[in-house]
């Protein structure tokens, strides 16, 4: 498959009619670990680098292992981390997820990070990306800023009362709700509790606002009956839980069928 198709993955999630992209989201800092979720039915896959173990040359591997398999590697960078950001992009991911993005300077800095001029000033030296998707350098160029997406985490107070003006920023191409530190702020620590009624009402609040300004909203589901209900709430992209939850949950289910037939 095509770097081209793969790139057609922003198209994807901004049209607005994807039907939800459900993604698989590793922090397992193996390379391999990409190349056997990629084979299952996920739309895209997300390299965790903030609360998984990924440094930069596993995630340039993983976004290679993805690109074998035909899937967009998107990746979400430490807090702040920016110059991470535009480095991953020069190894092809299709996307970057910058978390606690809290004010509208957070979000030009990160915006000015991963966009080309006019929206931004990244730097030039794709040359993995260009291996990746077989663009000569123009047209790399040419395409970069509109065919690679900057997801704005919205997951503190402050990034929901500024979350209308991160949506006006030009390059900010959609937001990702982090609804497990977001009900940690609004419970002033109280309580970690990301998939409750009042935190849907702040959910469908957000993807209103993404329709408005005609960006897209990304959001972390915790396991697979929980995305579904986000797709449902019409969230563009979600996460169906991550790879270690995934791969316990299936551990435990075999251990406990085998205990089962054992005793039956
Ligand atoms: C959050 O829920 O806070 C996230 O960052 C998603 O894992
Ligand atoms: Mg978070």
């Amino acid at each position: 498959m095509g770097g081209a198709m793969i790139d057609g993955f922003a198209e994807r999630i901004r049209s607005g009619n994807s039907g939800g992209l459900i993604s698989a989201w590793i922090g397992i800092p193996d390379p391999l670990f990409v190349n056997h979720l990629a084979q299952e039915a996920f739309d895209a896959v997300v390299l965790d680098m903030q609360h998984g173990v990924w440094d930069m040359t596993s995630a340039a591997n993983g976004i290679g292992q993805g690109r074998l398999a035909g899937k967009p590697v998107v990746v979400r960078i430490p807090v702040g981390d920016f110059a991470m950001a535009s480095r991953l992009l020069d190894a092809g991911a299709s996307g970057i997820i910058a978390p606690m993005i809290n004010s509208v300077a957070d979000a030009s800095a990160f915006a000015n990070a991963t966009k080309y001029p006019p929206l931004g000033e990244r730097s030039w030296g794709p040359t993995l990306a260009m291996n990746h998707t077989g663009l000569p350098a123009a047209s790399y160029l040419a395409t970069a800023n509109t065919e690679t997406v900057a997801i704005a985490m919205i997951e503190t107070r402050a990034a929901l009362d500024a979350a209308d003006d991160i949506l006006a920023v030009d390059g900010i191409d959609g937001i990702f709700i982090g609804p497990s530190d977001l009900s940690i702020a609004l419970s002033n620590g109280a309580r970690l509790a990301p998939d409750t009624p009042e935190m849907d009402v702040v959910l469908k609040q957000l993807i209103e606002r993404c329709r408005a300004h005609g960006k897209f909203a990304c959001v972390f589901g915790s396991n697979g009956v929980r995305a579904g209900e986000l797709l449902r709430m019409g969230f563009d992209f979600v996460i169906a839980g991550a790879d270690t939850q995934q791969l316990r949950a299936g551990a435990a289910g075999a251990i406990a069928a085998a205990r089962k037939v054992q005793s039956d």
